[in-house]
């Protein structure tokens, strides 16, 4: 293991700042005075009786509480925040079916390794394992999308459990995720004795920085040093790194690949990045940095058809599963990595860099980005009649401000947005493909950064798992834009099955709902948009009218690049259909 530094203490306080052991306190007040030294500011929740008194505890502790209308919303505000922040969040859901309605946002938290901290309450201890209401094998059921599944059964056990649980999900032993931990309802009121606290410490939650060892960082500049074609590709601790990333990068000219979680790492206009030629880069590159990221489908698994197979890797990150997965790296640093980018910041940087190359690449993503933007600007209808997709982006793309928030959720429209719209703060369904994130997404945004722009571009159908808590902005006082891209089906699945299953479309259509008047109905602004031309004016009064729903009609007729590329056809051997053709040496 590499000598630890001290450890940044993000995630905690001292007793002085209203933590207070007092005997006589409840098991839920002890929870909520934690949380509340902890940090939290806010728990997004859904009532029930069997979490009641945390529930009141906080409330009464000046802990907001964030109600919403489904338990997986909860979560994925809580990701959002955790996104956004890079600190633990907390969701908080009743027992039984209020945790199983939590699992997918678990599920997608775990995937895009976002710090979450879910709280659950279960039937009471003299109760349990008699079919008891709402009982369910709740820890067994979300074991394997979390950090660690816990539960306190016992007054004693609550402050060791809650820290056992926010270190796991803040990322001290494993990439950081989901940690889960429940309390059968009765513990909650117990009063506490002063040895059910006893020997308790308040000590940091965010884990310390890993330094690279001399060795390891000695071989990565060996490596550096040799390359002529080098890229850095950048995942989720990257973002971390930001200023001193950029600033290395500018210095050694190294071009760079962002992915979707480390997106707005870098300005868009960084003269390192080069992500309009992705493709060319990964083939190109004779060394490949990965940076807190693995290689996973949208990276090809590594797959020497998507990268130079001559190529070098050199892989760094905390954890394992992020650097020794599907191509091992010839270097491998475990470390973390903005001290890894420190570090190189001191040393000389690729000695024999191909500037040529450098220079071609660069010249060909501005050329690409340019020409993709004139074309959303001309881009015709369709055959019936809707604009295109990428002509709505367009208009979205000139009205965002400097410091919008914009989130993605959908199928084509989440491929069309995600090479049409540039924002630093930027979030999407990521790797799990986890649609319905969009609106609780926004939300939590729009609740972090009151006054700033948040625009969410949703598909219908995306919209359609989540269109409820247009009522949780309503009521919260909150402000995003839903911009619905409405081509009226779930269309990037319509067009694979017409193309692979002779022309048949079968349940991808969902014609007719106007989610304007969905919005109006729950007290949003809304407003149905059927001529680009009117974007522009629609768009501002969006802004102005906030939280607001714009219906925009798109059409049927435009394939994403996601589409194009074969992801929605989920092939056996490679996700990307192109790179797929060249494994078999058919391109
Ligand atoms: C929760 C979930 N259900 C189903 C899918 C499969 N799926 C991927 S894209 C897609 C279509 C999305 O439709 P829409 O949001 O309207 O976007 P469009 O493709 O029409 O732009 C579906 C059903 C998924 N990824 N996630
Ligand atoms: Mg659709």
């Amino acid at each position: 293991m590499s000598p630890r530094s001290a450890p940044p203490d993000r995630n905690s306080g001292s007793d002085e700042t209203g933590f207070v052991r007092r005997p006589g306190q409840t098991v839920a007040e002890l929870i909520a005075g934690y949380l509340r030294w902890r940090g939290v500011q806010r728990v997004y929740g859904l009532c029930g009786g069997h979490i009641q008194p945390i529930w009141d505890a906080l409330a009464r502790l000046g802990v907001a509480i964030i109600d919403v209308r489904h338990e997986c919303a909860a979560v994925y505000m809580a990701h959002a925040e955790a996104e956004l922040t890079g600190r633990l969040a907390v969701a908080m859901v009743t027992a039984g079916p209020g945790l199983t309605n939590a699992v997918t946002g678990l599920a997608n938290a775990s995937t895009s390794r976002a710090p979450v901290l879910l709280l659950s309450g279960r039937p009471p201890r003299p109760q349990t394992g008699r079919g008891a209401l709402q009982e369910l094998p709740q820890r067994a059921i979300v074991a394997p999308l979390c950090r660690a599944a816990l539960t306190a059964d016992r007054a004693r056990e609550v402050l060791p459990r809650l820290d056992e649980a926010v270190l796991a999900a803040a990322g001290w032993d494993a990439p950081p995720g989901p940690a889960y931990l429940d309390f059968p309802t009765d513990l909650l009121t117990e009063h506490l004795q002063p040895r059910d606290t006893a020997g308790w410490v308040p000590a940091p939650a965010q884990p310390p920085e890993i330094l690279p060892s001399p060795a390891g960082l000695a071989r990565a500049r060996d490596l550096i040093a040799a390359a002529r074609r080098p890229v850095v590709i950048a995942g989720r601790e990257a973002a971390a790194a930001g200023p001193e990333l950029a600033r290395l990068l500018a210095d050694t000219a190294i071009p760079y690949l962002d992915s979707g979680e480390s997106r707005g790492a870098l300005p868009a206009d960084h003269p390192s990045v080069v992500s309009a030629a992705r493709g060319r880069t990964m083939r190109e590159a004779d060394l490949v940095i990965t940076l807190d990221r693995n290689l996973n489908f949208q990276l090809a698994y590594g797959s020497s058809a998507a990268f130079n197979p001559e190529a070098r890797f050199l892989r760094v990150a905390r954890h394992a599963s992020q650097f020794a997965d599907n191509r091992r790296g010839d270097v491998e640093l475990q470390c973390s990595v903005p001290a890894f980018v420190a570090a190189l910041a001191d040393g000389p940087g690729p000695a024999k860099l191909d500037e040529g190359w450098t220079a071609e690449l660069r010249e060909a993503h501005v050329a690409a980005t340019r020409k993709l933007a004139q074309r959303a600007q001309e881009i015709p209808p369709g055959a019936d009649g809707f604009m295109h997709p990428y002509r709505l982006l367009h208009e979205v793309g000139r009205v965002l401000e400097p410091d919008a928030a914009v989130v993605a959720d959908g199928g084509d429209i989440l491929s069309f947005a995600r090479v049409a719209l540039s924002a630093r703060t930027y979030l999407d369904c990521g790797a799990l493909g986890c649609l319905g994130v969009g609106v609780p997404f926004a939300n939590a945004a729009a609740l972090l950064a009151p006054g700033r722009q948040v625009v969410a571009v949703i598909g219908d159908g995306s919209f359609g798992f989540t269109a409820m808590e247009i009522d949780t902005a309503v009521r919260h006082g909150l402000a995003p834009v839903y911009v619905i891209a409405n081509n009226q089906a779930w269309n990037i699945e319509k067009t694979d099955q017409r193309q692979r299953f002779g022309g048949r479309a079968v349940g991808v259509d969902l014609p007719g709902c106007r989610y304007d008047r969905l919005a109006q109905s729950l007290g949003a602004a809304g407003r149905r948009v059927t001529n680009a031309d009117e974007l522009p004016e629609a768009l501002a009064w969006a802004g102005d009218h906030a939280p607001a729903v714009l219906d925009v009609l798109v059409t049927q007729d435009a394939q994403s690049p996601d589409s194009l590329s074969g992801v929605a056809v989920v092939p056996p051997d490679q996700a990307l259909t192109k790179w797929q053709l060249t494994e078999e040496g058919r391109a």
